[in-house]
């Protein structure tokens, strides 16, 4: 039995916040959706759009209490730009929990030109630090729940399995003393948007231990389908589902190549091995953080929210059998290691119950089902990645005659 919660859903409007909204309300919390809208207006921005159809936040709350019977809440609010807004919201409602997804969170787009690094930085640290903040200015004792990434750890390999969020370390002082510590897990980040998850961490930090906020924190991995039990009720519920260079994730842009007969665009070697989760164990997660706050006064709760790691060209490989799509290695135009090993703990949510979907070739299904059934909404001259990390990879892309700029020409 749930207990009955009022939930904040920080960017409730976006990839996994929209389906974690309807989950969270469907076990009975009561839930309240603030989202500026950005990550719509960076697709007109960019000139794409969703593979899925999406329709308006209020056409969207209508379906889902047309199917529920449940009435979600929502507030145009910008969280970086508008923390007076913000805290008189906190302050009115008192949430017992805010689960925060509201950050621009594309790699590629952070790195695009100083326009969007600024972006990502001051959205992402003002927005979380604004939330922080909100929270100590009203007293309340709201437990926040962020999304983070596995990025932050780095991809260099590291050898041994990645623990969730904190390093054992043994310094041994001028005397010989040996002295046992636990520190955050040094980070890594290989990109600006990476990078601010890091700065995030320090925040938590920092408020958990002055204020004795309590604040979990999921290290999330790539997140892969697009419906769950939720969004699959009404047309008007379904996820958005991003396809292009900039926004598209690895094993959804295979799947959507596959269906419109590209080439699967394996960056480099393919050796980079990645985290995954599927979009259903993304809601789970959340809901099992909601209900496992930690106390006033402990550190800030990591927990690494993945299903299991996978090469990119083993993904591929995977795809090109179940579609029968042919593969291209294409120049990297991250900076990244061409090959990395990966393995990580999920030993906290294993032991509170999850049992992850793997991504076995029956899985895929409904991903491919959903990347035929829109193929004809795909723009092609979106799907190729050409945003280059830094001057090392620009030079090596226009090598191979792609067309690259300063800031990347699409
Ligand atoms: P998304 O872009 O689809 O959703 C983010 C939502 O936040 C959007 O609706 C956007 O409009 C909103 N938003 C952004 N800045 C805001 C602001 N200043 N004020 C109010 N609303 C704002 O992204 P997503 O894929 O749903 O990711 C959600 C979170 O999960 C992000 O923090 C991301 O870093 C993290 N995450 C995502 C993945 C993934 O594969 N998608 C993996 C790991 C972690
Ligand atoms: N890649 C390809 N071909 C493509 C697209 C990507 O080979 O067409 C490669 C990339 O070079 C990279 C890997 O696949 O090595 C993953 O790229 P991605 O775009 O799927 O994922 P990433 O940029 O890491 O970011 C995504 C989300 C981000 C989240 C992160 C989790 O956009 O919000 O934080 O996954 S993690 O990767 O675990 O840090």
């Amino acid at each position: 039995m749930v207990s009955r919660k009022k939930i904040f859903v920080l960017g409730g409007d976006g990839f996994c916040g929209w389906p974690t909204s309807l989950h969270l309300s469907r076990l009975g919390h009561d839930v309240v959706i603030i989202d500026n809208f950005s990550r719509r207006r960076i697709d007109a921005e960019l000139g794409i759009r969703s593979l899925t159809p999406i329709v308006s936040i209020e056409q969207r709350i209508d379906a889902w209490r047309d199917v529920s019977g449940r009435q979600l809440g929502f507030h145009y609010i910008d969280i970086a730009q508008d923390p007076a807004q913000l805290t008189a919201l906190i302050a009115a409602e008192m949430p017992d929990t805010i689960v925060h997804f509201a950050e621009q969170r594309a790699a590629p787009y952070s790195m695009r030109g100083p326009v969007e690094k600024r972006y990502t930085v001051g959205n992402n640290v003002q927005g979380t630090h604004n939330v922080l903040c909100a929270l100590v200015e009203c007293g309340l004792d709201t437990h926040l729940v962020h999304l983070g990434t596995m990025g932050v750890y780095g991809y260099g390999g590291a050898g041994f399995e990645i623990p969730e969020g904190y390093l054992g370390v043994e310094i041994v002082d001028k005397a010989g003393e040996r002295h046992d510590w636990e520190i955050l897990y040094p980070t890594r980040p290989g990109s600006i948007y990476h990078l601010t998850k890091s700065m995030d961490q320090l925040l938590f930090q920092f408020y958990a231990q002055n204020d004795k906020l309590r604040i979990t924190d999921l290290h999330q991995g790539i997140v892969w389908g697009t419906q769950t039990e939720e969004t699959r009720q009404h047309e008007d519920l379904i996820n958005r589902f991003d396809y292009d260079g900039e926004y598209g994730t690895v094993l959804n842009r295979f799947l959507v190549e596959a269906a419109i007969g590209h080439p699967l665009t394996v960056h480099g070697t393919g050796g980079q091995t990645r985290a995954f989760i599927n979009i259903q164990d993304t809601v789970r997660c959340i809901a099992l953080a909601v209900a496992h706050p930690p106390q006033r006064g402990d550190r800030v709760k990591i927990l690494n929210q993945i299903a299991e790691t996978l090469r990119v060209r083993d993904l591929a490989a995977l795809v090109s059998r179940v579609t029968g799509a042919s593969i291209e290695n294409l120049p990297n135009p991250r900076k990244e290691a061409a090959e990395n090993d990966l393995v990580v703990s999920n030993a906290t949510f294993r032991s509170l119950g999850l049992d992850p979907i793997l991504l076995e070739e029956g899985l895929l299904g409904e991903t491919i089902e959903i990347s035929t059934r829109f193929a004809d909404r795909v723009d092609l001259a979106h799907i190729r990645a050409r945003t280059a990390w830094s001057h090392e990879e620009r030079e090596l892309l226009g090598r191979q005659n792609h067309t690259v700029g300063a800031r990347t020409a699409v």
